[in-house]
């Protein structure tokens, strides 16, 4: 969609006022995901009954209207251009201009209505992942209901009583691994116990896309880039608590692989799966959770402990960017060969297409770059102007790695001495009120699914909330969360 205003003043009449807000819950004390809490006049994000909304860090939130006792939601299937990382915008498939897409919120027993349009360019059907819901409602392609197709349009609609952290996805398979999934989270009638002052939803996704092209290759078996709530680190926006907040991260998976999610400086207990909250006498104590696919996996814990923890995918290959052997001569002397020249190492194809014999075996499974036709060559040395490769890339922060004088004797050298630290670093491409206070040059150690935990004294905290309000007050429609609206104020 162009344009977030157009569509909420088309499919909702919003832009009439307060008065016709939506709202999440039932009970006007509680408060709304996705509204900005000081247009709606509220002190806290915390609700009477102790149920707070869910923050999706970097994916907005759905709005709804109410028709008779019917929420009703709008999706759209739709292709999207998104910005993974800085200066990195692909195409992907997704929902309302996002992938993954908004985050639907709503009530235990709540009546929903959700209509979903199909703008792409073949068939679609949307599942509701757990959901127990009649089976004409399941989004089954040719079992359940036949495909929805481009230009077309299924209302579906169903009661809701489960509880937990579910989501929604297309369920044409390749779809899947072109972003199409978003959060839904059903919050329970009774409050959990205890009651989480802060809740969070992390969606997980991998993508494969070669250095020079803005498509994944969904039939590809190796990732490359690797994301939270669609964004790579470090653009991710690091999760914000107060010093003795009890946190809830509501984890999400959809991809090939499964993610052990870790976290720094904090014991956590597994409160809830794809199937709802968990008995309390089943949480054993943990600091990794292993979401595989198709999985949520709800973790809480108390903010005992300040500081910037990082909360990241334990595989090694996922806390990094844009994954690729090393091509060509980029680090290497001249003459010393190191897997494929520099053209065919990045995957520009110098002749037939991409399915082509030449170019089908490498370009199928495997990532097409220096992976697949990787030769074993001995460590060579660098050339001296290598190092600072990066000079003159707008952002970039400048520095020498720092390497030891005997590095090229050192068998296996280079592993990390240019994929991450101070060469990389780029605070102030990913400047946002949420990064308020890092040390100087984090940036440059954040990879892939990476984020943090900020566990933040008073101060910082309300420091942190009053940039957010700021910029809030100057954003466009396009990047607020559903509600936070001009004409609402
Ligand atoms: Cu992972």
């Amino acid at each position: 969609m162009k344009n977030r205003r157009d569509f909420l003043r088309n499919t909702f009449g919003l832009g009439a006022g307060l008065a016709a807000v939506p709202r999440l819950f039932a009970n006007p004390q509680e408060s709304g995901a996705g509204m900005d809490m000081k247009h709606m006049g509220h002190a806290t994000q915390r609700s009477s009954s102790g149920i707070v909304s869910v923050e999706t860090p970097d994916v907005s939130q759905l709005p709804w209207r109410l028709d008779g006792n019917v929420k009703e939601f709008h999706l759209i299937a739709e292709p999207v251009k998104q910005e993974i990382f800085p200066g990195r915008i692909v195409d992907l498939w997704g929902y309302n201009g996002s992938a993954p897409g908004p985050t639907i919120q709503v009530n235990q027993g709540d009546r929903v209505r959700i209509i979903v349009d199909n703008h792409l360019p073949e068939a679609t059907s949307m599942h509701w992942h757990g959901f127990e819901i009649p089976n004409e409602m399941d989004g089954a392609p040719g079992s359940s209901q036949d495909p929805i197709p481009p230009g077309g349009r299924f209302v579906y609609e169903f009661t809701l009583h489960q509880e937990g952290t579910y989501f929604y996805h297309s369920h044409m398979a390749m779809q899947e691994m072109m972003g199409m999934i978003g959060a839904f989270i059903m919050h329970p009638k009774e409050p959990y116990k205890p009651r989480a002052d802060k809740d969070f939803a992390i969606i997980m996704q991998e993508y494969a896309i070669l250095p020079n092209i803005k498509v994944p290759n969904s039939m590809n078996m190796e990732f490359n880039w690797l994301t939270f709530n669609g964004k790579a680190g470090p653009a991710t926006t690091p999760l914000i608590v107060r010093h003795g907040d009890r946190v809830r991260v509501r984890l999400i998976n959809l991809g090939m692989d499964h993610h052990p999610i870790h976290l720094h400086g904090h014991t956590f207990v597994v409160t809830g799966t794809e199937g709802g909250r968990q008995p309390q006498s089943t949480w054993g104590p943990g600091n990794t959770v292993l979401v595989g696919v198709a999985q949520s996996r709800d973790v809480e814990f108390i903010a005992s402990n300040p500081g910037d923890w990082m909360l990241h995918c334990h595989l090694p290959h996922h806390m990094m960017n844009q994954m690729s052997s090393m091509v060509g001569r980029m680090s290497r002397r001249n003459g010393m060969p190191a897997g494929l020249d520099m053209e065919r190492g990045m995957g520009m194809l110098r002749q037939g297409s991409a399915t082509s014999n030449e170019n089908g075996p490498s370009l199928g499974r495997g990532m097409g770059v220096g992976s697949t036709a990787e030769q074993a060559v001995s460590n060579s040395p660098l050339k001296e102007e290598r190092q600072t490769q990066h000079e003159g890339m707008p952002g970039m922060q400048m520095a020498k790695p720092d390497v030891s004088k005997d590095a090229n004797s050192v068998p296996g050298f280079p592993q990390d001495a240019f994929m991450e630290g101070p060469l990389m670093a780029m605070d102030q491409m990913v400047e946002r009120p949420e990064n308020f206070g890092l040390r100087p040059g984090w940036s440059g150690f954040m990879a892939g699914m990476m984020s943090f935990v900020r566990v933040l004294p008073p101060g910082k905290y309300d420091k942190i909330m009053e940039l957010k309000a700021k910029q809030q007050g100057k954003k466009p429609m396009e990047n607020m969360p559903g509600m936070e609206h001009p004409d609402h104020e």
